[in-house]
């Protein structure tokens, strides 16, 4: 077995080692036949010429004509018609949406795969799918395959600074080779869109929203225009992250209020400039008045006056604005888990119809567990942008296996009762559930200059499992695992099922030996990486733990009940009264909406003090079995690869030792 690097991700096509499956692909794939030209179809050739020979270790002809033996076939509706193929319209009528089919059609010279979609973006991310097919070995013999995106725009966000460095990034260095571009193109680039479009994704946020305003710059903007070109054909959109205040710092005006007419018009400029050099361009992502970020509330105006100016402005273009909600100005409420609804919920109704207006999943930022974003069902005439963190910044950085797609669908799959049973956070962020027209999700990307791009190997599930539950939130975190993993590691059922079963015990086991029942925000200050439970000396009491566990010697928790900050009111019914009183309120959220005593009964029959204790060994517990599992795969698994993997479950196990020793060593003191 030779050693891996993990450059290849999951588009890895290793030969198909499964006999009967190789012997009916090379059967059904003597010939491929692509009549489309021009960028995209290039790609879609390139890709199949790259993996076919290497899928069936044959060679395989290709055609732009139409095929005279069992063939593949790949193209947009109107060119499959070149080649003489009908399509019905009641088949193209269910192609909307830049969906796509995978079907078998018997034709005169023999059997044909068709690859059919509504565009040719569309048509390369069904290839990848069929690709994905033999690369998991399915059956192809029988296909009817229709797919359509249920997210409109669905976008990997970097955190990336101009000089290269990567805010809450683990793996190394950005992307972006700022100083060389536009002359010189580093072809990673391809392979990061590549990479993109295999799982669906169709924009790239380039900057950090900590942003900079030189990246506004017309030096800057051609450099940008120069990855959007690379990035197009690949059907992927760049968006930026524009500092609020870059009036005044790039233009030179006396101010950036957003009600200022020359404000305004700078604004309109830039983005005329922005137009102009990327015709495609997607709009802007923003974190305004957070964090120390400008925004309008520096001038006494409000978000809907920030955001409508700029998408004003985009919208003469056909881009959108993304709003960010991130704001917990301690002045609005002492719950920080209250402050974005209290500010954003008056304003619903008074943004600009190209204003998406992006909550993070959960109400605080990104913990390893959070009850879903009230604002997920309180907005009804804003539609709401749902953004993930794929890196992880509290959940083990790239030193821990976890698996986030779980807690993703967690999240998507969450009730939020805004119209009666139904209304999840998934059909709020599709739009379905208010008649939105545009919807968008966002993941914090994980990607960086290491070669094998996200650090952990195992944090490559994460960057495709967000490209495939953006594309389709119905998908199950079980059913991608399942094609991650034969991708990665190999379809052997030994490697298969092990690993499966790491992935989906990782996420339930770093919650229970970080912050288990409801517990949050009990990491070290700055890098968050590590306990500091006891942490207290932070400028801001919201940057403190205590703030949020509030352990003393009546019990821990923060009451956000009716009888405490009341957060639980931001929820409609029945999640208000469910979280409100602690016999109903999911014990996974106990200690988030209430302050409960150490000798609180739980279900399991322990107290909580004896449940916390037994949560944080759990977590501990699972790591050593992930460890000892991934030590007996040694046999199965490339040397190179699984030693990278060895070391970083080794350190996660001593990390986690320390999250239960460190948690309960404190917490303990309060028991007596
Ligand atoms: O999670 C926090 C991070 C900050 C980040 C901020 C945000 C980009 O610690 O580094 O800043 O969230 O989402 O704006």
């Amino acid at each position: 077995m030779y050693n891996e690097d993990g450059y290849e991700l999951w588009l890895r096509y290793r030969r198909v080692d499964n006999p009967d499956r190789l012997a009916h692909y090379r059967h059904a794939l003597s010939e491929v036949a692509i009549p489309g030209a021009g960028e995209t179809n290039d790609i879609i050739r390139q890709e199949l010429q790259h993996a076919l020979p290497l899928l069936l270790d044959k060679e395989v002809a290709f055609t732009e004509q139409k095929p005279v033996a069992n063939a593949l076939v790949v193209g947009t509706v109107d060119q499959l018609k070149t080649l003489g193929l009908h399509i019905s319209s009641e088949q193209q009528q269910k192609l909307d949406r830049k969906g796509y089919f995978i079907r078998s059609e018997l034709a005169e010279a023999g059997q044909w795969v068709v690859i059919g979609g509504d565009g040719e973006t569309a048509v390369l991310t069904a290839t990848f799918h069929f690709l994905r097919l033999l690369q998991t070995h399915q059956d192809i013999a029988n296909l009817d395959i229709l797919s359509h995106p249920h997210i409109q725009h669905r976008i990997l966000g970097h955190w990336d600074n101009l000089d290269g460095s990567i805010e809450r990034g683990y793996a190394g260095q950005s992307l972006w080779h700022w100083a060389e571009l536009p002359a010189i193109i580093d072809p990673r680039y391809h392979d990061y869109a590549r990479a993109c479009a295999s799982v669906g994704l169709n924009g790239v946020c380039l900057n950090n929203v900590n942003a900079q305003a030189q990246s506004l710059s017309h030096e800057y903007l051609i450099k940008t225009a120069a990855l959007a070109d690379l990035f197009r054909p690949y059907g992927l959109r760049v968006y930026l992250s524009p500092l609020f205040s870059a009036p005044m710092q790039l233009g030179g005006l006396p101010t950036s209020d957003p009600r200022e007419a020359t404000v305004a018009q700078w604004w309109q400029d830039k983005v005329a400039e922005i137009y102009q050099l990327i015709p495609d361009f997607g709009g802007f992502q923003v974190k305004a008045n957070s964090e120390g970020q400008p925004g309008p509330q520096d001038y006494g105006a409000n978000h809907d006056d920030g955001a409508n100016m700029l998408a004003e402005a985009l919208a003469l273009h056909g881009g959108n604005l993304l709003w960010r909600a991130f704001v917990y100005d301690v002045t609005v409420d002492s719950d920080r888990a209250k402050c974005a609804n209290k500010e954003f919920e008056p304003l619903d109704g008074r943004f600009h119809s190209s204003v998406l207006v992006q909550a993070k999943n959960g109400p605080i930022d990104f913990q390893p567990r959070e009850p879903f974003h009230p604002l997920f069902g309180r907005l009804e005439q804003t539609p709401l942008a749902l953004e993930l963190q794929i890196t992880p910044e509290y959940l083990g950085q790239s030193r821990h296996l976890v698996y986030l797609a779980d807690m993703w669908k967690e999240i998507l799959d969450a009730d939020t009762y805004a119209k009666g049973a139904g209304s999840t956070v998934a059909k709020i962020v599709e739009g379905s559930a208010f008649g939105h027209k545009i919807s968008c999700i966002l993941g914090v990307a994980n990607v960086g200059s290491e070669r094998n791009w996200c650090g952990h190997h195992f944090s490559q599930a994460n960057w495709y499992a967000f490209g495939r539950l953006a594309w389709d939130f119905t998908l199950s975190a079980e059913a991608i695992a399942d094609e991650w993993v034969r991708m990665t590691w190999g379809n052997d059922t030994a490697v298969v099922e092990p690993i499966k079963t790491m992935l989906h015990g990782s996420w339930p086991a770093c919650v229970n030996y970080m912050t288990p029942l409801g517990l949050h925000h009990l990491m070290q200050e700055g890098h968050h990486y590590g306990p500091d439970p006891g942490h207290n000396s932070s400028g801001r009491e919201d940057w403190n733990c205590v703030y949020f566990h509030k352990a003393d010697v009546t019990g821990i928790g923060f009451d956000r009940s009716r009888r405490g900050s009341n957060a639980v009111s931001q929820y409609h019914s029945p999640l208000r009264e469910q979280f409100d009183d602690v016999a109903t309120c999911p014990e996974k959220y106990l200690l988030w909406f209430h302050h409960v005593p150490w000798n609180h009964p739980l279900l399991s029959g322990r107290t909580l003090w004896e449940e916390m204790q037994y949560l944080y060994n759990e977590g501990v517990t699972f790591v050593e079995i992930m460890a000892d599992t991934w030590q007996s795969l040694q046999p199965h698994i490339d040397p190179q690869r699984h030693k990278h993997v060895h070391q970083r479950l080794a350190h996660q196990l001593e990390n986690a030792r320390e999250w239960c020793d460190v948690c309960l060593h404190y917490f303990g003191q309060f028991v007596g």
